[in-house]
């Protein structure tokens, strides 16, 4: 994916930041609870979709990282589970 095609889909996806090879964006989930439960539902969309974020959880803040381990860089995956998580963390309160 070339530099135009990733600035345009970042555009798409406000709250998310590249970060050399990897987008990234941090959730504020209401509880503890909370921000697990969204953890454990970002994982049921990765299995399904076999694309997998790194997941980084402190306390009530709950960051992902996307990129495509195989291409060594961002691809479509990335920005598809992008949306994906932001769907998700809309519905758990973050
Ligand atoms: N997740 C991510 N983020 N990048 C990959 O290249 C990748 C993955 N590869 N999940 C998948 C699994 C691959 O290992 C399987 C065999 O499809």
């Amino acid at each position: 994916m070339d530099e135009a095609a990733i600035a345009e889909r970042l555009e798409e996806l406000p709250g998310w930041s590249r970060e050399g090879g990897e987008i990234r964006r941090g959730f504020e989930a209401p509880s503890f609870a909370a921000g697990i439960e969204l953890v454990v539902a970002v994982a049921e969309a990765a299995e399904e979709a076999d694309h997998h974020p790194d997941i980084d959880v402190r306390w009530t803040t709950v960051r992902f990282a996307l990129s495509t381990h195989s291409a060594g860089g961002l691809t479509a995956l990335d920005f598809a589970l992008a949306h994906r998580i932001d769907a998700l963390a809309a519905a758990h309160g973050a």
